[in-house]
């Protein structure tokens, strides 16, 4: 709590510690189906510093959830390009969704949306390694960005605003902050089952939040 000039109280917005956010991130949008999963999936890896989901791929001028246009549903990661690269998200990208079974709408499409030449090359590579390796072709497009519309705030973060109790209080906690959180990304892919135990159980000794917050967390967040 911080206490106010005029003597009253109220939740102190937190810092985003242990996290380090660098200064010189790089971003990586994927469309992977519902992108509640890989919201969680990427937030739960080092070196990810924030993860947002939006509609992106098409050109309907102001997307929406139910007003979707010719968009797909994405990710969009923000990472630390000294602890992870681009194919360390391809990697996660290629084995994580069916890239050769066309999707049954162009919402849950496979795409990669690449946001300069060197992503865009990188990705087309891969597709035809994969291609040619599996003998069947790829049905998952790889094009540029050309614009990113964020989702609505119910969208972000699903997995954790869905658990019970603690989605709810750390939404009030981290006020404004919440989607933008590195803690929120990671406990969203936590709760959801993803990261390795002694990434989370590192996470949770370093949190300074409420006791009984922390004890639901733990719960959660158990393999
Ligand atoms: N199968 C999900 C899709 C939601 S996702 C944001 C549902 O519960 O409707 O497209």
């Amino acid at each position: 709590m911080t206490r106010t000039s005029d003597g009253t109280t109220e939740p102190a917005l937190l810092e985003d510690a242990p996290f380090d956010v660098p200064d010189g991130t790089a971003t990586a949008t994927f469309g992977m189906g519902c992108f509640w999963g890989p919201d969680a999936r990427f937030g739960a890896l080092e070196g990810v510093a924030r993860t947002r989901v939006g509609y992106a791929g098409g050109t309907e001028p102001d997307p929406t959830y139910f007003s979707l246009g010719d968009h797909a549903e994405v990710v969009q990661i923000e990472y630390d390009p000294a602890e992870l690269s681009y194919e360390d998200l391809l990697e996660v990208f290629w084995t994580n969704h069916d890239w050769s079974t066309p999707a049954h709408k162009r919402q849950y499409r496979g795409v990669v949306l690449a946001c300069d030449d060197e992503q865009y090359e990188t990705a087309r590579r891969e597709r035809t390694a994969l291609a040619d390796r599996a003998g069947r072709s790829a049905t998952t497009d790889v094009e540029r960005l050309e614009g990113f519309t964020p989702a609505e705030p119910y969208h972000q973060k699903y997995e954790l605003r869905s658990t019970p109790a603690v989605g709810d209080e750390l939404e009030t906690l981290y006020g404004d902050g919440f989607v933008d959180s590195t803690v929120v990304a990671r406990l969203n892919g936590f709760v959801a089952g993803y990261g390795e135990s002694t990434r989370r159980d590192e996470l949770l000794a370093a949190l300074d939040l409420p006791a009984p917050l922390l004890d639901e967390l733990r719960r959660r967040v158990r393999d």
